[in-house]
């Protein structure tokens, strides 16, 4: 935190403009030594043009932007350098800064810093590197929702809830004696308890549609060999990914692509045709197709339309719950022979048909409408839902105890633990080994 630190900011490559950031005490002093005006008697925010100089040669004409402490990104002294593009002239700007002092900041530092300096929490710096990422239009809403400080705010909320229990506690605790104290009983903690964990709850619901929206949605396509499981991942991609032939057993391993839906991206997962086989190639890539069944979200189950129903296809459908499992009847242009008492949708590739109504009834079975329509307010990540999903085991201890008519002093220590568990979310208490993994994914520069 004492260094100054340098990076560039901008993606390497041909472009018409880089930027080179400069945070920490000798920002300015730093870059002066090198540019052609003395930044140190400038006002905050200003943009200056000039030069900047190794030695008395000139590197690049350049804009110099200065944004002094503590109303900055890091809240300490910034200087961003704006270069001409190029990785020669950013390289050798970078490499100035270096000789003359600065150190080079790792990934995520800018933001580390903005987090230790205590004007962003762990949910706000992690929504940073979200919106970096996001895919949808949806994605990149959620993320800024949460840069705003949205789902720090519902934490800290129920946060503020366990501790007025927990100080009720305390106080029963340590003053028995005082008559105008409201007595802790179990009987009145229950209650208080029984609705925190209902919020949790409530939060875990809806991060699994925060999930949804940042990752998109996992379908998996599923089915025989040669019902044309490729064939469908090819229409819906819009493009020839997966090799499509008349001999069962063509896909081998799993083939995977992603279409922008409504606003939320659907990433199919084109899969081997599931059948009892000796080759041992296929069989790997059977056992991924079970796996893919069991990680989606939603499972397109094909059959073919001009087939008798397999016992496999009937141990398939059953195997697959009605929540997440479409049936796709393909080749609608081949004789009917297949028979089924099951919803399905009815469709074929050479036409395209069915494949529109298939999209939608995804959209249906999730509620896509729905979580779109909603306060977008959801946690996504998941180091985020983990955190929270001990916190509510933790609760529920607590809640089993007071059935048990356990102690409230130990029925105490499963509130405490909820309440450390929640404040590691937002960063209220952290271990420095989880700030060096979370930051180590975010790039160089930000
Ligand atoms: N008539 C007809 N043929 C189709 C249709 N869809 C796919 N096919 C044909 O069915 C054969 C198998 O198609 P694939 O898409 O490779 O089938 P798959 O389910 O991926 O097969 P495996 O990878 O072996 O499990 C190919 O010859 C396709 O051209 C369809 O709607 N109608
Ligand atoms: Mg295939």
């Amino acid at each position: 935190m004492e260094d100054t630190i340098c990076a560039i900011a901008t993606a390497p490559g041909i472009g018409a403009i880089s930027i080179i950031r400069v945070s920490g005490k000798d920002a300015l002093n730093i870059v002066s030594k090198i540019f052609s005006k003395d930044l140190k008697k400038v006002q905050s925010h200003t943009l200056l043009y000039g030069y900047i100089y190794d030695q008395d040669e000139v590197v690049d004409e350049v804009l110099v932007s200065v944004m002094l402490a503590p109303k900055t990104y890091t809240t300490e002294d910034i200087v961003e350098i704006n270069s001409h593009g190029g990785i020669n002239t950013t390289n050798k700007i970078l490499e100035l800064l270096l000789e003359n002092g600065c150190r080079l900041a790792e990934a995520g530092e800018f933001t580390k810093r903005a987090f230790l300096n205590g004007r962003i929490d762990l949910t706000e710096a992690e929504s940073v590197n979200d919106l970096i990422n996001a895919k949808t239009d949806e994605a990149r809403k959620l993320a800024l929702n949460n840069l705003k400080g949205r789902v720090s705010k519902d934490i800290r909320n129920l946060r503020g809830k366990i501790t007025d229990i927990m100080a009720n506690i305390e106080v029963n605790i340590d003053y028995p004696e005082y008559e105008d104290i409201e007595v802790v009983t179990n009987e009145t903690l229950l209650p208080k308890l029984e609705e925190v964990l209902k919020d949790l709850q409530e939060m875990l619901k809806n991060s699994y549609n925060g999930r949804l929206i940042k990752e998109g949605i996992n379908i998996a396509i599923v089915g025989s060999p040669n019902v044309g499981k490729s064939s469908i991942l090819n229409r819906l991609l819009d493009e020839d990914k997966a090799i499509v032939t008349d001999i069962a057993g063509t896909t081998r391993d799993i083939v995977e692509g992603s279409v922008n839906f409504n606003g939320f991206l659907l990433n199919f997962i084109d899969t081997a045709g599931i059948r009892d086989t000796d080759d041992v190639v296929e069989k790997i890539g059977v056992e991924k197709s079970k796996k893919a069944i069991d990680k989606a979200d939603i499972v397109i189950i094909v059959l073919n339309n001009n087939q008798e129903l397999s016992a496999y296809e009937k141990e398939l459908i059953d195997l697959v719950p009605f929540k997440k499992r479409i049936i796709f009847v393909n080749k609608s242009d081949l004789n009917n022979v297949l028979t089924l008492d099951k919803e399905y949708i009815i469709g074929n590739t050479i036409e395209a048909k069915g494949l529109d109504l298939l999209k939608e009834e995804i959209s249906k079975k999730l509620n896509l409408g729905n979580i779109l329509e909603q306060d977008m307010t959801y946690m996504s990540n998941v180091r985020q839902i983990d955190l929270l999903k001990k916190a509510i085991k933790e609760i529920e201890n607590a809640i089993l105890n007071i059935h048990k008519g356990t102690p409230i002093d130990i029925v105490e220590i499963d509130i405490t633990n909820a309440w450390n568990l929640l404040g590691e979310i937002t960063g209220d208490t952290y271990k420095d080994e989880l700030l060096d993994t979370l930051f180590s994914n975010f790039c160089i520069g930000k």
